[in-house]
């Protein structure tokens, strides 16, 4: 799905803004028909933005079920031959959606884009009303999983019920990313797909367009224009699929994010456009050979972090200047890459990290598919089975689609940390795993792992060998710094004698409340963090097949409340309001050579 584009043929409308909400506490609003009329009682709700942590009421932070948003808007008369489109960059996790009482449409899904076509159900004499029913909840036909269990003892009022899950942050929901309306021509651009090699000095652009109606049809044609950074023609064709031959090319790479722009356009037997796309083109390669990683040919070592779309008072919600923070930050650190732990983040985000030049590991919600009692299968008809099989792939599609032309995308992970030692988990992701090659046989395809690699059944299957490892801080022993060298070296030469692939490492981290200080180091205090740091990096410098480190984590995180978490997880190596803790010294200075 192409990215809403402001342009000549295209007008985008932000209807983000206050919104009204009402939590929908008896679960009445679905069958009582709230869609009908003007939702009542509502309190404002800012969109995009998680509503947990927006009023004081934990009622409505903790509330189980749906959620009902409602807004007005005018399109001008202007769109009156328009076809309208009513676009969701992400809603967390059910939608259903109204325009003036009538049905739009229902997604399932909560961190990526999906749009609905309104133009029957528009107004255009008298203003639009927009209803929204979300919901937040989880089971195990859901990525991620979930299930909502009934308690019934005399601990427990009657009928008492709760979501449970599998995954360590906190179940945000909402709106989480901007609403637009589009207004697109009639005969227009549906997809544009983009895939890069290099010969020598020379960028080689493959470009495939599809479109509602064929233009050569009607008398007209493609126009499609290769610019450079400068807005400088360097090629051009009229054909939808083609090849761009460039030469003397610069390529796509961190430090030099280069970007060209392959300017696309429908051309009507008049002459005129009725449709353009402006779609940003990386070239690059990626490709795994042997010990190593190589972008663009060269060998790259991934430094960076695992992060979270997570912030204060938004909670999952979008917002510009966390984003752009955040890239500062990474870049502040001399980080060259990340990994979109646990689940899509925002395209905004992308985009700022094909601009910024850093390489992402791109994670579908596949996060907590586990259960650390290995003598209880998951991989099993009622939990984990063919009906989130389904949904897996199908998110996967959606995803592959959405993000196929970031060229800072390097690298699927189809999973975090599911139950690999399961038989059934093989069956499971050898379909998924096929179906992402299958998509797109450019990119390399990973599941992050923490099964024993002599226990996993799936890691066989992919093209880098990622893990989470934890040494002195849940296992064997927590506090034992001076044994991360010893277990953690160990442990990665297995995975490398078993699977003969590149390592890298997806997780390493332990809690640091910021301000606490110990010497000698102890847990949770900031020279604990530092030492951790040191001592993983010590054995990733004498890996001649570890392909990189990312720590876990960017930055604190709200999670579910829990004996082990002090509000929240504080692994980060910044607090949650983005300031550095010792350790976040540490990797800079470490990166800044590495
Ligand atoms: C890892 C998970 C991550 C958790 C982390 C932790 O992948 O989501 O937040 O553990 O416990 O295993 O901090």
């Amino acid at each position: 799905m192409l990215y809403p584009q402001d342009n000549e043929c295209r007008e985008v409308k932000d209807l983000s803004g206050v919104w009204r909400f009402r939590c929908d506490f008896d679960g009445e609003g679905l069958t009582s028909g709230w869609h009908a009329k003007a939702l009542d009682p509502t309190i404002p709700m800012p969109v995009p933005a998680s509503y947990n942590d927006i009023t004081q009421d934990a009622k409505i932070r903790d509330h189980v079920g749906w959620v009902w948003y409602e807004t007005s808007f005018f399109v001008p008369i202007s769109w009156l031959y328009k076809k309208i489109f009513l676009h969701f960059g992400s809603v967390s996790h059910h939608a259903s959606v109204w325009i003036n009482g009538e049905k739009a449409g229902d997604h399932k899904g909560g961190f990526l884009p999906f749009r609905f076509e309104v133009t029957p159900q528009i107004w255009f004499d008298r203003e639009n009303r927009l209803t929204v029913a979300v919901s937040n909840m989880l089971d195990y036909s859901c990525l991620p999983p979930g299930e909502i269990r009934e308690t019934r003892d005399d601990m427990h009022p009657p009928g008492f019920k709760a979501q449970e899950y599998f995954h360590d942050f906190f179940n945000y929901a909402g709106i989480h990313r901007p609403v637009k309306l589009l207004a697109l021509a009639q005969n227009r651009i549906e997809s544009i797909s983009v895939t890069t090699e290099i010969a020598d000095s020379r960028g080689i652009v493959n470009y495939d367009v599809t479109t509602t109606t064929d233009p050569a049809g009607a008398g007209g044609q493609f126009e499609v224009r290769l610019l450079d950074r400068e807005g400088k023609m360097v090629l051009s064709g009229n054909h939808g699929q083609g090849t761009f031959v460039v030469p003397n090319a610069v390529f796509w790479e961190p430090g030099r994010p280069y970007l060209y722009t392959l300017v696309v356009r429908l051309i009507d037997k008049s002459g005129k456009a009725s449709d353009c796309y402006r779609q940003r083109v990386g070239i690059r390669t990626v490709k795994v050979v042997g010990k190593k990683f190589f972008l663009n040919a060269k060998p790259f070592y991934f430094k960076g972090c695992s992060r979270h779309e997570d912030a204060d008072i938004r909670g999952k919600g979008f917002d510009w200047p966390t984003s752009v923070k955040d890239s500062n930050l990474l870049k502040w650190l001399n980080a060259n890459s990340f990994r979109t732990s646990h689940y899509p983040y925002a395209e905004e985000i992308l985009d700022l990290a094909d601009e910024e030049g850093f390489c992402v590991i791109d994670e579908l919600p596949a996060v907590g598919l586990n259960n650390w009692n290995e003598a209880v299968p998951l991989f099993t008809d009622g939990k984990i089975d063919a009906k989130t099989l389904e949904h897996h792939c199908q998110v996967l599609a959606e995803l592959i689609a959405r993000d196929r032309n970031h060229p800072s995308v390097v690298m699927w992970s189809v999973a975090n940390e599911p139950g690999t030692f399961h038989e059934a988990a093989f069956p499971y992701f050898k379909k998924v795993i096929d179906e992402a090659k299958r998509l797109d046989p450019t990119r390399p395809v990973t599941l992050v792992e923490s099964t024993d690699p002599a226990k996993t059944k799936v890691s066989k299957l992919v093209d880098v060998v990622c893990i989470n490892r934890y040494y002195a801080w849940y296992y064997p022993e927590p506090g034992r710094l001076d044994l991360i060298e010893t277990q953690m070296s160990a442990e990665l030469d297995k995975w490398w004698e078993i699977f003969k692939k590149p390592v890298l490492v997806t997780e390493f981290g332990a809690d640091t409340i910021a301000g606490m200080h110990s010497d000698p180091p102890a847990m949770f205090s900031e020279e604990f963090q530092t030492e951790f740091m040191r001592s993983y990096a010590n054995v990733f410098d004498k890996k001649d097949y570890l392909v990189g480190e990312h720590v876990w984590v960017f930055a604190d995180f709200a999670t579910k409340q829990g004996v082990t978490r002090v509000m929240g997880n504080r692994k980060g190596v910044f607090t949650r309001q983005r300031q550095p803790k010792s350790a976040a010294f540490f990797l800079k200075e470490r990166w800044k050579n590495r």
